[in-house]
């Protein structure tokens, strides 16, 4: 049973969870109209009829809503614990719904290391709405937090990332939500729970307001879908998120939802064997000669290793590590982990965050983070792990070998590459 991987790290499972996922969302008895498909049907109408202007059957126009996304949405609050979810067409695009919710003027606090776009935005896009941003390491400098929020009496958000792509850096996500609310109870506490997906951890609970995820990473966990989604148990900030779905207009594709509902049906599974992979691949790489550092919460050598077993129900397939050996050359050596951004899908994926994920991130708040060229982040897919294990090492063996151009052109492509900025 795949609930032992779990348990036999010391996590209990969220109650209920497996058989959450497989039905959540959609039940067939309700659709008699539709004879009764046991999967949701796709609809693919952008307009419904109404049988008198301004009377329609719960649907009117597509963007506003349609009833794969809310099937969809339904499954996502379901999993996440919440009253409501709303699905948007990214990551991102959640955040920019969130955000709109601010005026110039106002200020938001965010953890320090967060995915390189998150980042940009709060940077670029917010501050060019007049909306200021602080980055606080809110993982060990809780003082800091409350210095800030007593500073800037401005501040209405603050956004935490816990584990931090790509530091995995964990926020006591209860510590922070009550520290906040102390100071103010209307600052709005966002969680962004993409690393650990609703199996393993439920911001919520933990008192945090809103719940986002980049549903392009373990979610949907197939890498065929960008989109994203946002759950709360507050009606009001509901209400917003689905005018900015209807006003703003960032909304997905009912076959990209219908992807996603399938996607999570094997949640609990995949996360299960991703913990299982990701754990064995950190430890063999602890154990590496080639390696300096490696950080994964599930290590007792992680400095929250404690935390994480407090907050998290299990830990997911991300492993980050600073090498011995050219980073570069590492990951353009491996054959199974594909060299590619983004993470949480089955497959393994590889990269250098400074110059793919994070490349966006100034040059010198990356160096004060630490994400340094010799730093690789991998997102432990579903294979066979003496597979996984045997081409770190084959790639590690041969990243370690001076260059003798033997290598394919490996080092010097990547070396070219270091200079392009399309990090995304
Ligand atoms: O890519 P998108 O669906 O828009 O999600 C953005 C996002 C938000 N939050 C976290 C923690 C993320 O990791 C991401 C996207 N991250 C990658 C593409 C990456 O490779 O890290």
């Amino acid at each position: 049973m795949s609930q032992n991987i779990q348990k036999d790290s010391g996590f209990e499972p969220f109650k209920g969870i497996d058989t959450l996922a497989t039905h959540a969302g959609y039940n067939p008895r309700e659709h008699e109209s539709l004879s009764c498909p046991a999967i949701p049907p796709i609809s693919l109408s952008t307009t419904f009829y109404q049988k008198a202007p301004g009377e329609h059957f719960g649907f009117d126009y597509s963007r506003a809503g349609n009833p794969t996304r809310d099937f969809l949405e339904k499954a996502l609050a379901t999993l996440e614990g919440a009253r409501f979810a709303a699905a948007f067409s990214s990551g991102l695009a959640v955040q920019s719904a969130l955000v709109q919710q601010l005026k110039s003027g106002d200020s938001v606090i965010c953890n320090d290391d967060v995915y390189g776009g998150t980042n940009r935005y709060f940077r670029t896009i917010s501050s060019n709405a007049g909306i200021k941003t602080h980055f606080v390491n809110l993982a060990t400098d809780l003082p800091g937090l409350a210095k800030c929020l007593q500073s800037d009496s401005a501040v209405r958000m603050v956004w935490i990332e816990t584990p931090t792509n790509p530091l995995m850096k964990l926020i006591d996500v209860r510590a922070v939500s009550e520290a906040v609310k102390k100071v103010n109870k209307d600052i709005l506490v966002v969680c962004d729970n993409t690393f650990l997906s609703p199996v393993f951890q439920r911001p919520l609970e933990l008192g945090a307001d809103v719940v986002m995820h980049s549903m392009t990473k373990y979610i949907n966990g197939h890498s065929d879908v960008v989109m994203g989604c946002c759950m709360t148990n507050s009606a009001q900030l509901h209400e917003w998120l689905t005018y900015n779905q209807k006003s703003a207009g960032a909304t997905p594709s009912p076959f990209d939802c219908w992807l996603a509902h399938r996607g999570l049906r094997t949640l609990p599974l995949r996360m299960r064997q991703h913990m299982a992979n990701g754990l064995a691949v950190a430890r063999h790489l602890e154990a590496s000669r080639h390696v300096d550092r490696v950080l994964h919460p599930g290590l007792e050598s992680h400095p929250q290793h404690q935390l994480a077993k407090r907050q998290q129900r299990g830990y997911s397939g991300m492993v980050s590590a600073y090498l011995r050996v050219d980073a570069s050359a590492f990951v353009s050596a491996l054959r199974l982990f594909t060299l590619a951004e983004s993470l949480g899908g089955f497959e393994s994926l590889a990269e250098v965050p400074s110059i793919m994920t994070h490349a966006s991130v100034p040059p010198d708040q990356r160096a004060e983070l630490g994400i340094t060229d010799s730093f690789v982040r991998l997102s432990v897919g579903l294979e066979d792990i003496d597979d996984l294990l045997a081409d770190l090492d084959q790639a590690l063996e041969k990243a370690a070998k001076p260059a003798t151009g033997d290598d394919g052109g490996a080092a010097s492509d990547a070396k070219r590459r270091r200079t392009s900025k399309n990090g995304q």
